[in-house]
């Protein structure tokens, strides 16, 4: 039996204000709105004015504050408040051949009641905050291709119990093409039950997460449209702030902190708020720690927005009219990965603002890998997607993404016209303008020399990172001209980089090692001469040589004696 939250004592929980509110009662699938829509055929693009906008919401969706106790709904029944869940003794066998099926632990999923209880994890600062009285209602587009039930229902209920309802409008279950039959007839069923309006619309073939939420996006109802993932859990207070920004500015594109859902057990994790949202050169989105300088603009107090430079892409709210100002989603991107950085480059080149907002906290299940299918092929999906944000966004840094995924460059992205168009038509700011306003602490150096291949003059090998992380030592190996690992940049502040990784000698005898940037100079600086092709480490005064005898994949630092094996090739375009 599925129960809902309902907390009577305030007046404004669910269940409690049911008489009186005309729009909680079950409305019956639209059949227009469930039939299947021909994706590609979205209506061409709204001109819209956002300048006169106006809160002008019905009196009855006055937003009402409520304040509701934390309390387990199920007290003993697994998972309540966030709490991991075990395998039964006997049942891991079991327990691992379901994992298969999502990627995720689906007995524990199974397990835990679909309106589990959850530890109110905000800040103290955000429990008092106030919030305008009059905020836009938001329509949820969740879109899932073989999401499990269980996971997919305790989205909906987690977003039911703990959004205020007269900001919710409707949930839009958008399904991509799923191959699972209980996510037919039995959820359009399912959903009809539910105390709020629920959707399920239908993508005519696999699409993939792009256009899917295009598809939910064009029957939103709602001021503004929140994508969820399929497999999250909404902590208390997680709307109201969102909410709050866009009220103020309609600009302004704002993401929750995205806590973890162990895919082991389903425990509830806070993530820190001293993250924000960054790149590599292969264009993988990447957590990197807050500067201080952002530190600084919030005045040290953490639960303020956080203008983060990129968004995880999956939890985000945005004004409806902005949405479609600002040119939606890039339709040329298949399946999965890319459209995040798209949309958060364009967010901020075209004039908008994208934050992280620390006082909203939804969970989300990460997983190690993927649990379906990329119909051509994971990486030839992933690199089209983020050649397309390349080619369009990223101006000559493109370069950094091409150099290190030299297959991209073989890859068919398609058209890019369309959104070379927009840019345009939005007079959008320059990459270089995103870097130095937005980013400055970016893993692609604003100004370099050289972007490339590093050769040794004698052995004729090439500086090579191996693919080795962070800590480990640099290596050298037969250039094979295909970019990749064997490609540094020397950038202006006279760091060697290769990645988000920077060659690094902390000790003037020892071993060469990449070590993850961090833009102070210090050990990580590097003079390189163009006549005698020399790179000198600043600090010790040492030269990088060719490997000794020692081990042949190991360059060394040595005093500088102008030695053919301390002469390294920069080839090609050098700009000094
Ligand atoms: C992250 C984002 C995700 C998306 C992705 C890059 C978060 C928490 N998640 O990956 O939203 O931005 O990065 O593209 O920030 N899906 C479909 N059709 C498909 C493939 C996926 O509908 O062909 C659904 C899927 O069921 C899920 C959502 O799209 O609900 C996101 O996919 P994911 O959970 O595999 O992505 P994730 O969290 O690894
Ligand atoms: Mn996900």
């Amino acid at each position: 039996v599925i129960m809902y939250y309902s907390d009577c004592t305030t007046g404004s929980g669910w269940g409690c204000n049911k008489a009186s509110d005309s729009s909680l009662e079950r409305r019956a699938l639209n059949p227009k709105v469930a039939k299947v829509r021909d994706v590609k055929n979205i209506e061409a693009e709204n001109e819209v004015d956002l300048g006169g906008w106006q809160l002008d919401y019905p009196a009855d969706k006055l937003h009402k504050w409520h304040a509701k106790p934390v309390v387990a709904e199920h007290p003993g029944s697994p998972g309540e408040m966030g709490k991991p869940v075990r395998t039964p003794a006997g049942q891991e066998a079991l327990m691992k051949e379901k994992f298969k099926l999502n990627q995720f632990n689906l007995m524990a999923s199974d397990s835990i009641s679909l309106n589990r209880s959850l530890p109110d994890v905000r800040l103290e600062g955000c429990k008092t905050k106030n919030y305008p009285p009059l905020m836009p209602t938001t329509s949820i587009v969740i879109v899932f291709h073989n999401e499990a039930w269980s996971t997919l229902l305790r989205t909906c209920w987690s977003i039911i119990n703990r959004s205020p309802r007269a900001l919710l409008e409707e949930i839009i279950l958008v399904d991509d093409a799923s191959e699972r039959d209980y996510l037919g007839k039995e959820l359009e069923e399912h959903v009809a039950t539910l105390p709020v309006p629920v959707f399920v619309l239908r993508t005519p073939g696999r699409n993939g997460l792009i256009r899917a939420r295009l598809l939910g996006a064009q029957h939103v109802k709602g001021q503004v449209i929140t994508f969820l993932d399929a497999h999250v859990e909404c902590t208390e207070g997680w709307l109201e702030p969102l909410l709050a920004r866009i009220a103020e500015d309609r600009t302004r594109v704002v993401c929750p902190i995205i806590d973890v859902i162990s895919d082991e057990t389903f425990e509830y994790v806070t993530a820190s708020d001293m993250t924000w949202g960054g790149f590599n050169w292969k264009l993988n989105f990447r957590w990197y720690r807050v500067p201080q300088r952002e530190m600084e603009r919030r005045n040290g107090d953490r639960t303020q927005p956080l203008r983060t430079p990129t968004m995880a892409g999956g939890l985000f709210s945005i004004d409806k009219d902005y949405f479609n100002k600002i040119g939606r989603y890039d339709e040329g991107m298949d399946i999965w990965g890319g459209e995040n950085l798209e949309m958060s480059f364009r967010i901020w080149q075209c004039g908008g603002t994208l934050e992280i907002i620390p006082c909203s906290h939804v969970g989300h299940v990460f997983r190690d890998k993927s649990p379906y299918s990329f119909p051509g092929g994971v990486v030839n999906v992933v690199m089209k997607n983020s050649a397309r944000v390349a080619e369009v966004w990223m101006d000559e840094w493109r370069d950094f993404f091409f150099e290190m995924n030299p297959g991209a460059r073989s890859v068919d992205y398609g058209d890019v016209s369309p959104r070379r168009e927009l840019r345009t038509k939005l007079q959008c700011k320059s990459f270089r303008w995103f870097l130095e306003n937005i980013y400055p602490e970016s893993q692609m150096p604003l100004d370099y020399y050289y972007l490339g291949e590093i050769r040794n003059a004698e052995t004729q090998s090439c500086l090579d990172t191996l693919g080795r992380k962070s800590g480990e030592n640099l290596g050298t190996s037969y250039c094979h001209g295909l970019g990749g690992n064997q490609v540094f940049a020397y950038t202006k502040r006279q760091q060697v980089m290769s990645d988000d990784n920077c060659l690094d000698a902390s000790n003037p005898n020892g071993p060469v090692k990449l070590v993850r940037c961090h833009g102070m100079g210090g050990n990580q600086m590097w003079t390189y001469s163009q006549e005698d092709g020399s790179i000198r480490h600043v600090n010790s005064g040492r030269c990088l040589q060719k490997p000794d005898a020692r081990d042949v994949t190991l360059p060394v630092l040595k005093p500088c004696d102008k030695s053919l094996g301390q002469q390294w090739v920069m080839k090609g375009s050098f700009k000094w």
